[in-house]
């Protein structure tokens, strides 16, 4: 009886905790719910967050790297590899042409919808916007130890600019 009372005094410690850093970084954002961070993304199928995917062009990610600023600011439909994303709520991907190619960052757009946290090596479509962003040191540093980013482009400064995918809706599947 006395365990089980001090473990629950500490997850809500716990609890109360990433409350304020949450706050603090990120304002009232939605929280992921557990059937956001652990649903199974399917081989035979696609597991759909956010908007439904649109009618809007369809670019090849590679191209638009090659040539960011023809692409910036208008909606298109991508698709690629998840090399990495998010390891605290799934707000983030990194998608590549290919496996072993460089990536581009997606986030959910508005935090509002969230990939499953063990999304890396799916092959996902998005729909959204090509945006050119500088993140903040502490946005880069938060990200890089609470969400499990990596950077190769920081600048002196701390702050990290880059081109960036902003989703309204994607669709992941585990299809090869
Ligand atoms: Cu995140």
């Amino acid at each position: 009886m006395i365990l089980i009372i001090a473990f629950s005094v500490a997850a809500f410690a716990q609890d109360d905790k990433s409350k304020t850093e949450t706050n603090k970084t990120e304002k009232m954002e939605t929280k992921p719910t557990e059937k956001d961070k652990t649903e199974t993304i399917p081989a035979d199928g696609v597991l759909k967050r956010g908007a439904m995917l649109g009618k809007s062009k369809k670019v090849s990610l590679a191209k638009v790297m090659a040539n960011p600023s023809k692409y910036a600011n208008k909606m298109v439909r991508v698709e690629g590899v998840i090399v990495r994303s998010c390891k605290m709520e799934g707000c983030w991907m990194e998608l590549a042409p290919s496996k072993d190619a460089k990536s581009v960052r997606v986030k959910m757009k508005d935090h509002a919808f969230f990939v499953p946290l063990d999304s890396a090596g799916a092959s996902a479509k998005a729909e959204g916007v090509f945006t050119i962003k500088t993140l903040s040191k502490e946005m880069v540093d938060h990200m890089i130890k609470e969400d499990g980013a990596k950077f190769n482009n920081i600048n002196a400064d701390g702050t990290v600019t880059e081109m960036s995918f902003e989703a309204t809706g994607v669709e992941l599947t585990r299809k090869s």
